[in-house]
């Protein structure tokens, strides 16, 4: 794609798409109107779709995997019998790679205790022709922006920050592994048509403020939920003061607001960062089309007339901000955070400063975090906290070592850890910090629900840009201002921080470029092999097909309160060694969901025994009893990750129905495509009616279909029984995955 004919070729055709479907459509078109309509499976089935309603099937361009996503992915890939991959596909091998000592250590030993699974991942990237990016090239969202983001593309990740492209223009969406497969398989990916949020950006960023705060605020006002089911699409003459990788930080972190995607438009500064990063042929093809990588006109004159919403946000306002703790939601002005710390008691020591993960590791990030470690190192400031740094790519610590970011880190005392996910996800062997000791550290990571970090419930992580992050490590001090408070030097007087600036790309171009990558093409004749006593791979047998009858008088597994993210559902940190073992890995079964009727986690009543005890035990109690069990939850159920594990363990462990308040995108198709039944109440009050020792029926399966509400029965321990309806968004194609047992069977019988 990085020649200058094939990119041509793409454009052409893009822009020609786009016109038709204008045509049809006969109005002007948003950009991600535009994307989505060039990017329809079946161009002959093009007609206005309604958004927020029509199911539309898609071909996106390319996909990409994680290591902790990607075993489970290729492992359903490879019951598909193809040769190859239909599309452009690429393994991060990012999330396995434990911190500890710095990165040399840590990728030594992590090379080590992964060894079975990541040649696992080159073997069947070698067969079916994938990229693989070895264990230290970086962290797949920056390594995509780097190398293979392109305006106006589409593509999808088995990885829900898969949308951090969009700062390059690139439709991207966070799927589960099996629609990941779908696509590879050369079949339609489905999404039901995105409902639109614009987003206009006026003024210019303040001292202090990064892209980071755009999104930290956004994340405060529209709350984990506000943007389900929809696109956030960023214009405006704001757009131009943030760079390309500012954009990714801002789309990356649209995942926190449950967004579908996020996207900027085109413009010089992605023409920029493609140049720097080797993609010049790409850059001159979009420059020629440039109109098209953009809303239309009309649109951006009226834009409340094309989008379902639009949010103004005024740069220049803008503060810096401090999200947290255990919700990215939480935000808290950097001023106003004194007054939170004594109000909530906040243990007020910030202990780590930790700055990376795919969010905010990019040279420009590293850089604003070493100007932030020079002025201290001048002024005489020593760090109170610990300082770790994740870079986001092998091509961004090489070209950040060149230029002197590096060793200005280190002077500060920083630690660079391996290119890699490393703390964000629970890889982070801390020392030092057992139990449920109170504690804060601050992150320029994206989530920060609890335990995610390093297993302590009572870790307070707020979220900030990186020299916000690097500020307060010279504080430690949580209720810390910048802007405002002085600190003190080396001689004993009052000195502030100037405000921090660092240059977007590097003066001198990148270095490292393609490090560690291995591109191949396709060879059947690489075997790929399973060792059947592994304890980290195991083939993936397919599920039963459901038996045609309504689910009867299912024990409640749990019924969970409060938040319950994927973390709650299928933790990482220690159980990622296991993403390639479906077994194994459902030993986690909702080990983090709070019991509703206990307050307690993972300890659940067993109605066969009367006994409490892990989720995993009584799940699997009651599918050996036969008739499997049913989880009940609230809010935005699944929120957060795209792992399927979350909804494989579950089916795997017989729960046959999962009942919400609501769900998260992902994990409720996620939880369609394994053949979970996945509902919401009707009325969400009946949430409260559902009692501990409950036998929970579903009826009404064998109509399951569009506008088709379905009953649920409770037979209470005292012989009293209650019914109320519940809703659920299955369309044609959903309710065959149910019947079938799995979309995975669906595909097996419809293709091959
Ligand atoms: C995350 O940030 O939670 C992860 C780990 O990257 C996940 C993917 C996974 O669980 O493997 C995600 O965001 O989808
Ligand atoms: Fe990795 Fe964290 Fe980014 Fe997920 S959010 S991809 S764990 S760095």
């Amino acid at each position: 794609m990085y020649d200058f004919e094939a990119a041509g070729k793409f454009y052409a055709s893009y822009v020609e798409r786009t016109s038709i479907a204008r045509r049809v459509l006969g109005r002007p078109l948003t950009f991600s109107e535009k994307i989505l309509y060039a990017h329809l499976y079946d161009h002959g089935a093009l007609r206005p779709m309604v958004r927020g309603r029509d199911y539309v099937e898609f071909a996106p361009d390319r996909v990409a995997m994680q290591d902790a996503t990607a075993q489970m992915a290729l492992l359903q890939f490879m019951n598909a019998g193809l040769d190859r991959s239909a599309v452009a596909a690429s393994v991060h091998c990012d999330h396995l790679i434990e911190a500890r000592d710095g990165a040399a250590a840590d990728l030594g030993r992590a090379m080590e205790t992964n060894r079975e699974v990541y040649d696992f991942l080159q073997s069947v990237s070698r067969r079916y022709g994938i990229a693989f990016w070895k264990p230290g090239a970086g962290i797949i969202h920056q390594v995509i922006l780097e190398n293979y983001a392109m305006p106006a593309g589409m593509m999808t990740g088995a990885d829900s920050h898969t949308p951090n492209a969009g700062g390059l223009a690139m439709l991207a969406i966070g799927v589960g592994g099996a629609d990941v497969v779908d696509v590879m398989a050369g079949m339609g990916w489905e999404l039901r048509m995105p409902e639109l949020i614009g987003v206009r950006l006026t003024g210019r960023l303040g001292a202090w403020c990064s892209a980071k705060d755009v999104i930290l605020y956004l994340a405060g006002t529209m709350g984990v939920k506000g943007g389900t089911n929809a696109i956030l699409e960023y214009f405006g003459d704001g757009v131009s003061s943030i760079s390309a990788t500012g954009r990714a930080t801002i789309c990356n972190m649209g995942a926190e607001l449950g967004a579908t995607s996020s996207i900027f438009p085109y413009d010089e500064a992605t023409a920029r960062y493609l140049e720097a990063t080797g993609r010049s042929a790409v850059a001159r093809s979009a420059d020629a089309v440039a109109a098209e990588l953009a809303a239309d006109r009309e649109v951006l004159r009226r834009p409340a007339d094309h989008f379902d919403r639009v949010v103004e946000i005024d740069l220049s306002s803008l503060e810096p901000y401090l999200n947290g703790p255990f919700s990215p939601d939480a935000a808290h002005t950097v001023s106003q955070m004194k007054a939170a710390v004594a109000r909530e008691g906040y243990p007020r020591e910030v202990e780590t400063a930790l700055v990376g993960s795919c969010t905010d590791s990019s040279y420009e990030d590293l850089g604003l975090a070493a100007a932030v470690a020079r002025q201290a190192m001048e002024k005489g400031i020593k760090p109170c906290a610990k300082i770790l740094i994740n870079p986001g790519s092998s091509q961004v610590l090489e070209t950040a070592r060149r230029d002197g970011i590096i060793e200005e880190l280190e002077q500060a005392g920083a630690v660079i850890m391996a290119n890699a996910c490393g703390p964000c996800i629970g890889q982070w062997d801390r020392g030092g910090v057992h139990g449920n000791r109170p504690n804060t550290i601050l992150t320029s990571f994206n989530r920060n629900f609890a335990k995610r970090n390093d297993g302590n419930p009572c870790t307070h992580n707020f979220v900030a840009s990186p020299q916000m992050v690097m500020a307060m490590a010279f504080s430690g001090d949580l209720g810390f201002n910048p802007l405002t408070d002085p600190l003190r030097g080396s001689d004993g007087e009052s000195v502030m921080f100037d405000p921090p600036s660092a240059r977007d790309l590097p003066e001198g171009g990148f270095s490292g470029r393609g490090d560690g990558c291995i591109e191949s093409e396709a060879d059947p004749l690489v075997k790929i092999i399973i060792d059947p006593h592994s304890d980290r791979l195991q083939l993936v047998k397919p599920f039963e097909a459901w038996d045609g009858r309504d689910f009867e008088r299912l024990p409640l597994l749990i019924k969970a309160a409060g938040k319950c993210t994927t973390d709650h559902i299928s933790m990482a940190g220690p159980w990622l060694k296991y993403r390639g073992h479906l077994e194994n890995i459902s030993g986690n079964l909702l080990m983090g969901a709070t019991n509703a009727f206990t307050g307690d986690t993972n300890s659940v009543l067993n109605l066969l025994t009367g006994d409490r005890t892990r989720v995993s035990i009584v799940a699997r109690a009651y599918r050996d009893a036969g008739p499997g069990s049913i989880v009940v939850a609230g809010e935005n159920y699944g929120e957060g990750s795209s792992r399927e594990h979350a909804a494989m363990e579950p089916r795997f462990l017989g729960v046959r129905a999962v009942l919400v308040k609501s769900f998260a995108r992902i994990h409720e198709t996620n939880l369609k495509k394994q053949g979970v039944l996945a509902i919401t109440f009707a009325y969400k009050d009946d949430y409260d009616r559902i009692r501990e020792d409950d036998r929970i029926s579903v009826k009404g399966l064998d109509g399951l279909a569009a506008g088709h509400d379905l009953v649920v029965e409770l037979h209470h321990s005292d012989g009293t029984q209650e019914s109320f309806g519940a809703a659920h968004t299955y369309n044609e194609l959903q309710a065959a995955w149910f019947r079938a047992g799995s979309a995975l069977n669906c595909r097996t019988h419809r293709v091959f």
